[in-house]
């Protein structure tokens, strides 16, 4: 049995989507998730263009040395739109093998070593009341882990809290956090750290007096500060007590995290940018940090983000998934058929998809009682409806810019 055929779906059904659909000599079909937030045709132009070729005609079962054949093969090595190609062959090929096993794709991976995957939603508000209300709101809808983000005084919008809460600023819900605004810019924001570094203190303070000990907090600097900011960071959030201080520094420089970790016991969770297990290296061998955030989409897929994990593993780092919108179902069914599976899965991060993603991808996951539990169908348990897709069409959207106060741009 060989590979028949290859499309490279993109769609907006609420948000912007890149799936990459496979099917076998024998009509089986598996699903792959190659979604890059703001660069979505770049990966779409990749898998078309020069990976879809490639791969028809090959053996659907040899998903290793496909994936050597893409990575190897291409000369060109790692990269954010490369690997999200390599990763979405990679996980329609598992989602394909799974199917011809007839078991949910856990099982492939080991089974279940848990009974579900610890997730974390999103709370955000403008102040600390706003706050309040949806981190409330978040525990009446089961979650038991929270990241909090809220507004800093005197900046007009801030990374992480919810696009509705800015007056003008096109949200439709009030917990909406959706990054990607469309339109043919990026919208730009300002920035002030001194502003932040002050602030955020006296609002996980607020919180711990609010809702007590023990709700595990988490938190996203994402990747504003420098070493020693950052160091300051985590040293002032420590009464506290953080599950994981996030994407402190921007990491293409892994030593930087030493300057961090020597001046503060915060955990550190880092990687979400990622896309290779190269990029870990010097943060897991020195043990810099304690969660790994690369998703299945942007870390080269199933086969390439276990490799990561174990590696982690042997340092007892664990698993911290990124799960935002831009991961579609189809990359949140693979990362809960690989957490539930791992030994070191730690917590999954997971922004619900707004009704019409979901009537797309007719996820079988389900969230119950603050854990997330992949489906039991064969596969990893996601469809693709063309029809509701097809309905809803790519429209240009881009991460937001950053820029200081003095108008240098700044890492967003
Ligand atoms: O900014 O998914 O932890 N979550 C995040 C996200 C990312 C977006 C980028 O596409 O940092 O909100
Ligand atoms: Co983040």
């Amino acid at each position: 049995m060989t590979i028949d055929s290859a499309e490279v779906l993109v769609a907006s059904p609420g948000r912007n989507f890149v799936t990459l659909r496979i099917t076998t000599s024998d009509g089986v079909t598996g699903l792959g998730d190659a979604t890059v937030n703001g660069r979505e045709l770049a990966v779409a132009s990749y898998l078309r263009d020069h990976v879809v070729p490639l791969i028809l005609g090959r053996d659907e079962h040899r998903i290793e040395d496909t994936w050597q054949y893409l990575y190897r093969g291409a000369y060109w090595r790692r990269g954010p739109i490369t690997m999200a190609a390599i990763a979405a062959v990679d996980t329609a090929l598992w989602d394909i093998k799974a199917k011809h096993a007839g078991m949910p794709l856990y099982q492939l991976l080991g089974g279940k070593s848990r009974e579900g995957c610890l997730a974390y939603g999103h709370a955000s508000g403008r102040d600390v009341p706003e706050l309040f209300d949806s981190i409330r709101q978040h525990q009446a809808e089961g979650f038991r882990a929270i990241r909090v983000q809220t507004g800093i005084p005197g900046l007009d919008s801030v990374y992480g809290v919810a696009a509705s809460a800015f007056a003008g600023a096109g949200g439709t819900a009030r917990y909406d956090h959706e990054p990607a605004r469309r339109g043919a810019q990026p919208v730009e924001e300002r920035w002030d750290t001194r502003a932040y570094l002050r602030h955020a203190p006296t609002v996980f303070e607020a919180v711990r007096n609010e809702f007590g000990p023990e709700l595990p907090l988490l938190h996203d600097a994402h990747h504003r500060l420098t070493p020693i900011q950052a160091a300051k960071l985590g040293k002032s959030l420590e009464p506290y007590d953080l599950f994981w201080l996030e994407d402190v520094t921007p990491a293409e420089n892994q030593a930087a995290l030493r300057l961090v970790r020597e001046h503060t016991t915060t955990p550190l969770a880092i990687g979400e940018v990622f896309n290779t297990i190269w990029d870990y290296r010097e943060l897991i061998e020195n043990q810099l940090i304690d969660y790994v955030r690369s998703p299945v989409t942007h870390a080269g897929g199933i086969t390439a983000l276990r490799r990561i994990f174990d590696y982690a593993g042997i340092y007892q780092i664990k698993s911290g998934m990124h799960g935002p919108t831009d991961i579609s179902p189809v990359g949140m069914a693979a990362a809960l058929h690989l957490g539930i599976a791992l030994h070191n899965f730690g917590i999954q991060e997971y922004m619900t998809h707004s009704p019409i993603t979901d009537e797309v991808f007719q996820p079988t996951y389900r969230f119950s009682e603050g854990l997330l539990i992949p489906g039991d169908s064969p596969g990893l348990g996601v469809s693709y409806l063309d029809e509701v897709a097809n309905a809803n069409p790519y429209d240009q959207a881009y991460l937001p810019v950053n820029r200081l106060m003095d108008g240098t741009v700044h890492d967003w």
